[in-house]
């Protein structure tokens, strides 16, 4: 792939870069994304059904049942191109914040230490109730088990529409994205809030703000650059242009 020169300068001058990715970024993985028109998850299943606590008091075995078939998918996958470029610039390139929408874990195996994850993890339970820790899921079991501590039903760790974010972690992107010199917004299609609104909050700032995704977004126009490209073959090509790391 080629890039500009102005660019691969701008980037190569950014002392802090703040991420944000979706679930396109993981697509490459071999993982559902949620709006795709045919593959999505959401063309396929309600989220009102699965995704809400509303759904999980109404029938929490069904909610149980279909998170326990996406960790099992989940499981099985392995990071990409783009996880491992993302790992590598954070050890050896410009300070870097990686700030994710995503529940599989993918960034973390690829090697990434510090990572923002705004809607939770899949791999891990809390309780219904109180949202106690409750630790990894429990592979064996076919309905929600119950919380050690309170008796609640058990639930995955991750936000459903409706609920808040975890404040600390909206916190520390809000104070990264902010303090950024260069903005990364990787397959996401930037329509679910409140994560939705750091690309503009990067514009505000004055960051040089970079889209990596085949297809528009909301945010695609507002972008200084827009590289409509799958972010497996993007994000190395452009970690090595840019910072010399990796293969490319
Ligand atoms: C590639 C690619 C490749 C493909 N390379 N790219 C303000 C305004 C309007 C609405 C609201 C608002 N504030 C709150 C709301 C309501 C709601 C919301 O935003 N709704 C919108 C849909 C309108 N937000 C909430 O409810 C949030 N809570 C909240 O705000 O609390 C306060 C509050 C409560 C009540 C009222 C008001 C305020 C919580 C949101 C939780 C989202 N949860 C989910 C499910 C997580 C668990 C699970 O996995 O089941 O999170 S929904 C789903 O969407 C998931 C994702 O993280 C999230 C974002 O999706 P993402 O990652 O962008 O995926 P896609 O599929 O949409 O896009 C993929 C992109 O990749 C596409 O663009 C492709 O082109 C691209 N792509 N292949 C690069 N190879």
């Amino acid at each position: 792939m080629q890039f500009s020169d102005a660019l691969i300068a701008r980037l190569r001058v950014a002392r802090r870069v703040a991420v944000l990715t979706g679930a396109g970024v993981s697509a490459e993985s071999g993982i559902p994304t949620f709006r795709a028109a045919q593959t999505g998850l959401w063309a396929r299943y309600d989220p009102q059904e699965l995704a809400t606590a509303e759904a999980f008091r109404r029938n929490p075995r069904l909610v149980w049942e279909w998170y326990a078939w996406r960790r099992q998918i989940i499981a099985a996958c392995r990071p990409n191109p783009a996880h491992l470029a993302l790992a590598a610039l954070e050890s050896a390139g410009p300070h870097v914040t990686l700030i994710t929408q995503n529940i599989d874990g993918l960034h973390q195996e690829a090697g990434s230490r510090a990572v923002i994850e705004l809607h939770g993890n899949i791999r891990r339970v809390k309780c219904f109730a109180h949202n106690h820790p409750a630790g990894d899921w429990p592979v064996e079991a076919a309905e929600p088990p119950r919380c050690p501590r309170c008796g609640s039903l058990l639930r995955p760790d991750v936000v459903w529409f409706g609920e808040t974010l975890d404040a600390r972690a909206v916190q520390a992107a809000v104070s990264a994205v902010a303090q950024c010199d260069a903005f990364f917004s990787i397959g996401t299609s930037t329509v679910v809030y409140p994560a939705a609104q750091l690309p503009w909050l990067a514009l505000q700032g004055g960051a040089l703000c970079v889209e990596i995704n085949p297809e528009d977004t909301p945010f695609t126009a507002e972008a200084a650059v827009a590289l409509r490209s799958p972010a497996g073959v993007a994000l190395p090509a452009l970690v090595k242009a840019v910072w010399g790391i990796g293969e490319g």
